[in-house]
């Protein structure tokens, strides 16, 4: 959180003359257990040279997708914060992963299946809206997708 902060700051101050640059891949929204909400995962590279903002994500196939991260409790609880935005340096990758920064989808239109495609509205503050795929993917599936790291 402290990082993210520093970097929505510096993005403020920059009066570089260049312009970010957004790509979003790898989109991926987990298969969730009856109505409870949808984890939401992709990656976000800036190629250019100034900041952006991740302000929204919206779909068609839910009523709400909200940014959450994960903060860390008590021992080895974890919990999840709502953030209002999330900053994209410049020359950065933001990995929205299980155990860190995700979409939370709530309130979905039908239920999901294992290789449904959704299409996500990603709304940047400076590169404006970005339109990504994400494949429905069985919660089994994640351990192969994201390899914890060691
Ligand atoms: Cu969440």
């Amino acid at each position: 959180m402290k990082t993210l902060a520093v970097f929505a700051v510096a993005g403020l101050v920059a009066c570089a003359p260049s312009e970010p640059r957004i790509v979003v891949t790898d989109a991926v929204v987990v298969v969730p257990a009856g109505d409870a909400p949808a984890a939401l995962y992709l990656t976000i590279e800036n190629t250019g040279g100034a900041a952006d903002t991740l302000r929204a994500i919206t779909t068609e196939r839910a009523r709400t997708v909200s940014l959450h991260t994960q903060a860390s409790g008590m021992g080895a609880m974890t919990h999840m914060v709502a953030m209002p935005a999330l900053a994209v340096p410049a020359h950065g990758r933001i990995g929205l992963r299980p155990g860190a920064e995700h979409g939370m989808v709530e309130g979905l239109t039908s239920p999901l299946l294992a290789g449904d495609s959704v299409s996500f509205t990603m709304h940047f503050a400076r590169s404006g809206t970005q339109r990504v795929s994400a494949r429905a993917v069985p919660y089994a599936a994640l351990d192969s997708l994201f390899p914890p790291r060691r």
